[in-house]
């Protein structure tokens, strides 16, 4: 991963929000691929500094930054009321405007969250603990949103994940052939277009009514849930960029991509990456037992494994395209980052049709009565 610095215009940024005291230090923060994150200390006089999170939002793939942000608003004061006083849920500093963003000379988006102080994010699930957890957040937080008001949410990137129109996205990528690799990366290409028929299984069972849209985070990554620092439960989901219309499906599918993996995503050596089952398991049990779990009929039940694999394949369609297309799209710290990311994910497609079986079995133990 690799962190933008902190650009030199900062402080007038930051002077556009009511935000407390003195500025004490600012830094780059955080290990997402697509915004650049930082994060900032306020001397308040009482002590303790008070921290925000300060994010630059990357406007060439959200293309509707106002859209995305009423989005943003929404969902946040949804949960707030839901969790009611003492909630920590994400909440926004609004600008002196009172605009939940501003905009740069530059034409670059900036917004500011409250710091959710107490608690920490990982990369990686090192226990059973923090996969339920992680499980049972991204379920409730699902189920919260539900009734939200104010009709459908506007989608901030269409087709997230549409696989066919991934699946399309690649295709293109690999006759075009722009940055010259395509002959280099022959046995990923080949691996990509043997499991086409992939991409579709989802998006037929949502054309036939038997799976349904609801509102869902669309990027349940383990990093985008906060850890209670003491206790390790999850308080808060964030990232909510991409919180729009999806199937649960995705959001348990991504879920267990980043959960019940045994490798960082861009691990360089794939022969690292297996899915770990007994994490496979408490994230179905957690899942399951969370508000969200009533509502999955015994289609999406039965295919929680399945969702598992195809955003792997997803994701590993989407480095590829990226690497394909001269690694435009997603931050990267060296030149292979991409093909890296790609491999080990298509690793772990494999692992995960090996296991097939031992999934299943999982699956009946877990929804018995
Ligand atoms: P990205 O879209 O780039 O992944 P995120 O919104 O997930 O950006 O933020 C990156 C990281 O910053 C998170 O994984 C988390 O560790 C930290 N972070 C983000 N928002 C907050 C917050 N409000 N309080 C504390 N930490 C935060
Ligand atoms: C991106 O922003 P971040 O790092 O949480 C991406 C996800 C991918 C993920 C792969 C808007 O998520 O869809 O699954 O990288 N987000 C967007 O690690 O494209
Ligand atoms: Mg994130």
């Amino acid at each position: 991963m690799s962190r933008t610095p902190v650009p030199d215009y900062f402080a007038d940024v930051l002077r556009q929000f009511p935000l407390a005291g003195r500025c004490l230090a600012t830094a780059p923060y955080g290990s997402g691929h697509i915004n650049d994150t930082f994060i900032v200390h306020y001397e308040t006089g009482g002590g303790t500094p008070k921290r925000y999170v300060v994010q630059r939002i990357n406007h060439h793939i959200f293309k509707n930054v106002p859209a995305l942000m009423e989005n943003v608003q929404r969902v946040t004061a949804h949960l707030a009321a839901k969790d009611g006083p003492g909630s920590r849920a994400l909440s926004l500093v609004a600008a002196h405007d009172g605009r939940p963003v501003i905009r740069d000379e530059a034409g670059s988006w900036w917004r500011v969250y409250h710091f959710i102080e107490g608690a920490h994010t990982v990369d990686r699930v090192t226990n059973e603990a923090e996969a339920r957890e992680a499980a049972t957040a991204f379920g409730d937080f699902q189920a919260k949103l539900a009734d939200l008001p104010g009709g459908r949410l506007q989608e901030t990137i269409p087709n997230f994940h549409h696989t066919r129109s991934r699946f399309e996205n690649f295709r293109r990528a690999v006759t075009a052939d722009q940055a010259g690799r395509a002959a280099t990366v022959r046995a990923e290409i080949d691996f990509a277009f043997s499991r086409e028929s992939d991409a579709d299984v989802l998006l037929n069972l949502l054309a036939k009514g038997e799976v349904s849209e609801r509102v869902t985070h669309n990027d349940t990554k383990i990093n985008n849930v906060m850890l209670d620092d003491v206790t390790h439960r999850a308080v808060a989901v964030i990232d909510l960029d991409t919180v729009m219309p999806g199937l649960p499906l995705y959001d348990f599918g991504e879920m267990m991509r980043t959960s019940a993996s045994s490798a960082a995503e861009d691990d360089p050596n794939p022969a690292n990456m297996r899915l770990v089952l007994p994490y496979f398991r408490v994230l179905v049990e957690g899942y399951l037992a969370s508000a969200v779990g009533g509502v999955l009929n015994a289609t999406e039940r039965a295919h929680l494994g399945f969702a598992g694999k195809l955003m792997t394949y997803e994701n590993g369609l989407r480095f590829l395209t990226d690497y394909l297309q001269g690694d435009t799209y997603y931050k990267i710290a060296h030149p292979h980052h991409n093909l890296d990311r790609c491999r080990t994910q298509f690793a772990l497609v494999r692992d995960i049709e090996a296991r097939q079986d031992e999934m299943h079995r999982i699956l009946e133990q877990v929804s018995r009565p």
